[in-house]
């Protein structure tokens, strides 16, 4: 008998979760250098069903926005978007020169090797859930600086 209400159980639990199943891969931060209060994480988020970005939050980071950048004329440019589209099995990389989620306001630097949390809040038919993810700091100097400069 125990057995058997265990398996019911988690089938009512399991059931109205009829969220996304959303997997991110490739989770990275990039480290800081001495000095530097901001910086960016990058992801790839794939959901099987149709589903938003909707926000982003860190335990350690006072404040995470999700950025787009554009060229406007001859200028990168970022801003910040409320929602990201997540369409049904179609992977979204975040990346450097497109979208990015950007860790400001660092309290303390990124160091090479720290895993920085972050908590995705993912939206599917005006249900919401979060993803936790952690990020993987890389040493700055991989791509180009430039991203940091033109910041507003
Ligand atoms: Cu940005």
């Amino acid at each position: 008998m125990k057995p058997m209400i265990a398996a019911m159980l988690l089938a009512a639990v399991a059931l109205p979760a009829a969220a996304a199943n959303v997997q991110v891969t490739d989770v990275w931060a990039r480290a800081t250098m001495p000095g530097q209060k901001v910086s960016a994480a990058y992801m790839t988020i794939q959901s099987d069903v149709d589903a938003k970005l909707v926000g982003v939050a860190s335990a350690a980071v006072p404040r995470v926005e999700l950025h787009e950048m554009k060229m406007d004329g001859e200028v990168m440019r970022m801003r910040e978007v409320r929602t990201l589209d997540l369409p049904k099995g179609k992977p979204v990389k975040l990346e450097p020169g497109g979208y990015h989620i950007m860790l400001m306001n660092l309290g303390k630097p990124i160091a090479a090797g720290d895993a920085v949390p972050l908590t995705l809040t993912i939206e599917t038919g005006g249900k919401q859930e979060t993803v936790e993810v952690k990020a993987d700091a890389r040493g700055p100097g991989g791509e180009p600086a430039q991203h940091m400069h033109h910041h507003h």
